[in-house]
């Protein structure tokens, strides 16, 4: 396989984060992002919480009642979970990253793999300069940090990625990577769970390097043919998952806060057209068409509202999109008194211009012979 650049993209303490910046006054306090059952007041688990909660131990996936413990005679803020607003945010970002790849994988709501390798060409200094380019475009634009992890492959991407948290940017160079993973815990490697790392432990194997030297047929006899490869493999930073677009999707959709709830058309167009532009560029760079257009409203009462129109032939212009979306809300708003609060677009019914292309050749016969 030719030698590859790989990004990993991972924001910092990312829903806590996006707390912050809807409120920088709580930044210097420990920050809780928190999912109630509902049961009683403190029953449920922390989502994930700020790098000055974690001091004190705080972390994704404890109880909330366990983690106001650990922060008692603090002056922290726990806050329920938005995940919508976080969503928002998520999307932007996501787009911003997608600008800089020559491939990109969307792997959650707060990551990503980029692969850089022919912007780049090949060469780390520039994979490093665009990472730092990544970095200062997510500040700049959407107020956030991320680490970033570059490296051969995905396998060493991510762990990079995850070595200098929070606003880290760790370059692993294909002759470094030995060196650098060596000493990492076994933990380190996507794969291995609790269960593994123990199994491994009993074999006298704890790092990364350790599981370098041993014996692949022992791993194998152990684990499986399959596992056993990937373990051996992993350990000596070998791998050749492609970076990957991940499917079609179905639709391609924006939403947005208003900056408050009106029913003013003039405000609520204002910023339709500019999510009909960001979906519109999606739209583009993922080559499809689109057959139908929606708006959604989110009221102040947080009761949702949406309005469709299917057209009988696809569409692949902005000017339809837009008129179409000035069509729904104007029909939205005559019909209900609702206020808006968020405001949304989305194309749905997507399809491959090739397709297009093909049914047209197919129906008029193919003009050049
Ligand atoms: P992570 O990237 O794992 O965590 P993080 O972004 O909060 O912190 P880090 O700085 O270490 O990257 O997960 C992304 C989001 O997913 C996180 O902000 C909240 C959510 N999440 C949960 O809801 N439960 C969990 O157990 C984990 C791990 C994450
Ligand atoms: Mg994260």
């Amino acid at each position: 396989m030719q030698a590859r650049i790989v990004m990993l993209v991972d924001l910092d303490y990312f829903f806590a984060q996006c707390e912050e910046r809807r409120n920088p006054s709580i930044k210097d306090k420990p920050v809780v992002v928190c999912v109630y059952s509902g049961r009683t007041e403190d029953s449920g688990a922390v989502s994930t919480a700020n790098y000055v909660a974690r001091k004190y131990g705080v972390k994704s996936g404890i109880p909330i009642a366990l983690a106001k413990q650990k922060l008692k005679d603090v002056d922290a803020v726990f806050l329920p979970l938005d995940k919508e607003f976080y969503r928002e945010i998520s999307d932007r970002i996501m787009e911003i990253l997608r600008s800089h790849a020559d491939v990109f994988e969307h792997v959650g709501i707060d990551e990503a793999y980029l692969d850089v390798t022919q912007r780049t060409k090949a060469d780390y200094q520039e994979a490093e300069r665009l990472a730092e380019i990544i970095k200062d475009d997510v500040l700049a634009q959407e107020q956030l940090t991320c680490s970033i992890g570059v490296g051969p492959n995905k396998l060493v991407a991510k762990i990079a990625s995850d070595i200098q948290k929070p606003d880290g940017l760790t370059v692993v160079r294909p002759h470094e990577m030995n060196v650098f993973l060596s000493p990492l815990p076994v933990r380190s490697l996507v794969g291995v769970g609790r269960k593994t790392e123990k199994k491994l432990e009993t074999l006298g194997v704890r790092t990364v390097g350790q599981l370098a030297k041993f014996d692949v047929q022992r791993l194998i006899d152990i684990f499986g043919r399959k596992l056993g490869t990937y373990f051996h493999n992993a350990s000596q930073g070998i791998d050749d998952e492609p970076v990957q677009e991940r499917g079609e999707p179905e639709s391609v959709s924006r939403i947005s806060t208003l900056k408050e709830n009106t029913r003013d058309p003039a405000v609520i167009l204002d910023e339709a057209y500019r999510l009909c532009k960001e979906v519109y560029s999606r739209l583009l760079n993922l080559g499809l068409l689109y057959r139908s257009v929606s708006i959604y409203v989110v009221a102040g009462d947080l009761s949702v509202h949406s309005r469709s129109k299917t057209f009988e032939n696809p569409a692949s212009d902005l000017e339809t999109f837009r008129k179409t979306v000035k069509e729904l809300f104007e029909k939205f708003l005559a019909e209900s008194d609702v206020e808006a609060r968020r405001i949304g677009v989305k194309l749905a019914n997507l399809a491959k211009k090739e397709k297009l292309q093909q049914q047209i050749t197919s129906f008029f016969g193919d003009a050049t012979d």
